[in-house]
């Protein structure tokens, strides 16, 4: 019995020191994605392409074509041995005011999410994005933080932390949501780009202490097993 509290509290140790990094949740890079031609934007899905998760759009854009897988990717917040290929395009910019993305992962045993994607407006003009967060399946969105303005003219990274209150959650949802895009320069002036988008969060220590506790207790059987 002594051993097995020894291995026990090895366990406990080893699960508070691997704890401390980010791990990936859910990562999309939209290659290989479709459509390729532009339709309205609403409620399309995507699964993560790593990880687990579903992205949606959302738009109330009833006219006009809006949106549409592009070859114009990055590498940018992307992870290892992926290519840039494709991103996703959000085409004239007025129609995308209150729209957006929304993204849905299990925080279970999580903590301290992140979330974070690669994006560029192409317009020269005025453009917002504005982060969000809900938990449970109904309900009202909280905003994080303020609007700010879509990087202009090249990819850029934007990111936030999530508050506390999807830690450890099992049905939480974050939004992405524009607003104050323009429209005036026409179509191909305003389109707001969007690649790597990143849930990354901190497995609970107790996640870990249970793994190493569950691997302390396989040691002790397999060693009396050998003793007898
Ligand atoms: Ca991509």
């Amino acid at each position: 019995m002594k051993k097995l509290l020894l291995l026990s509290l090895l366990g406990l140790w080893l699960g508070s020191s691997f704890a401390n990094g980010q791990t990936v949740l859910a990562f999309w890079d939209f290659n290989g994605e479709s459509p390729t031609s532009a339709v309205l934007g609403d409620g399309l899905e995507y699964d993560a392409s790593q990880g687990s998760g579903l992205l949606e759009t959302f738009s109330s854009a009833t006219t006009g074509t809006n949106f549409r897988i592009d070859s114009d990717g990055t590498s940018l917040n992307s992870l290892d041995g992926v290519g840039s290929d494709d991103a996703m395009r959000f085409q004239r910019g007025p129609r995308w005011n209150n729209g957006g993305f929304e993204i849905s992962v299990d925080m279970t045993n999580f903590n301290s999410a992140e979330l974070s994607y690669a994006t560029y407006n192409t317009g020269n003009t005025t453009g917002d994005y504005q982060f969000s967060y809900r938990v449970g399946t109904e309900g009202s969105f909280t905003n994080i933080g303020s609007p700010t303005t879509i990087p202009l003219s090249n990819y850029a990274l934007v990111s936030t932390s999530i508050p506390s209150a999807v830690d450890n959650q099992e049905d939480v949802f974050f939004r992405v949501t524009f607003s104050n895009l323009d429209g005036s320069s026409g179509n191909a002036g305003h389109r707001v780009m969007v690649d790597n988008v990143q849930v990354t969060a901190i497995p609970e220590p107790s996640t870990y202490a249970a793994i190493f506790g569950l691997f302390a207790l396989g040691m002790i059987v397999w060693h009396r097993r050998k003793r007898s």
